[in-house]
């Protein structure tokens, strides 16, 4: 088991729910299914975070497919504080769900406490400071409470780990480490820039056709980077296209919706 994976199994032992939050461009390669064992017993919502990023149509068919699993999924920019009083109110409701159990099981009413968890870069820290900004407090070291566990309180019955869980991508199917490089989630080493900017304008072509000629007044045939290159004027000294320049802004366009929204994976 990695470090991260022992903090996180004994973090888990802390908290009643798990916000669990996924990639919505990626839902299946930003998942560990690790979590479904970590978090066994404890009720659980699911995130698709940077909704914003992706295409609306394919996110509403995954939180068909969560709910399918019995989960509570969402989706949301969690870099918008606003979008959070919904998560606050799922939260609540799985919470509340949790504790009705927990009372007819005998065990007393104390506040709910809850953590998030998901593969770096699936904005655990933008979340945890949003949902955050209208907390009623940080708390300290308490009785029965670890010590130097930091909790949010976000209402007198509801309480959030201040640090995320980390988990890691499974890479047993190659196209994962395909797809978190294209969203940028993983190291851009794993594959040479140019190759990844190929990947990313195939995977266009094919199934957004019209968004390169759209951002870049080419026509989507023959050898695309070079083109792309002479249109955004990325050329060599000697006048030659720079593919790798005009690489490093096709794959920075893709991932930052400048491209448009996109869904990588579809149920
Ligand atoms: N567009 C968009 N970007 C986001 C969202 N959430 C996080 N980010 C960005 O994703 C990057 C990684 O976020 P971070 O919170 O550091 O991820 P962490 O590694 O899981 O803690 C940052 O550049 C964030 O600004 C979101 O919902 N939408
Ligand atoms: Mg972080």
């Amino acid at each position: 088991m990695t470090k991260a994976m022992r903090q996180m199994s004994e973090d888990v032992k802390l908290v009643d729910l798990i916000i669990e939050l996924l990639d919505a461009r990626v839902p299946l390669s930003s998942r560990n299914p690790d979590i479904n064992t970590l978090g066994r017993g404890k009720a659980r919502l699911i995130i698709l975070n940077k909704a914003d990023l992706a295409d609306q149509a394919v996110s509403d068919k995954w939180l068909d497919y969560f709910a399918k699993e019995g989960h509570t999924a969402l989706l949301l920019d969690s870099r918008n504080p606003g979008g959070m009083g919904e998560i606050r109110k799922a939260v609540d409701k799985v919470c509340r769900e949790k504790k009705e159990r927990d009372l007819k099981r005998g065990i007393k009413n104390r506040p709910a406490r809850a953590m998030v968890a998901g593969i770096p870069n699936a904005g655990k820290s933008t979340f945890i400071n949003s949902i955050a900004k209208k907390a009623v407090a940080k708390t300290g070291n308490r009785p029965g409470v670890t010590r130097g566990k930091q909790w949010i309180r976000l209402n007198p019955m509801l309480e959030l780990l201040d640090t995320p869980g980390v988990l890691w991508p499974k890479f047993e199917d190659p196209s994962v480490g395909l797809h978190l490089a294209m969203t940028g989630a993983i190291n851009d080493d794993i594959l040479p820039r140019e190759e990844l900017a190929g990947e990313i304008l195939q995977f266009l072509s094919e199934r957004y056709p019209g968004r390169i000629a759209e951002r870049y007044g080419i026509d989507e045939e023959g050898e695309l980077t070079g083109a792309i290159a002479r249109r955004l004027g990325c050329l060599k000294a000697g006048g030659e296209a720079d593919l790798l320049r005009a690489s490093g802004a096709v794959v920075d366009d893709f991932r930052s919706g400048r491209l448009g929204r996109i869904s990588i994976e579809r149920t």
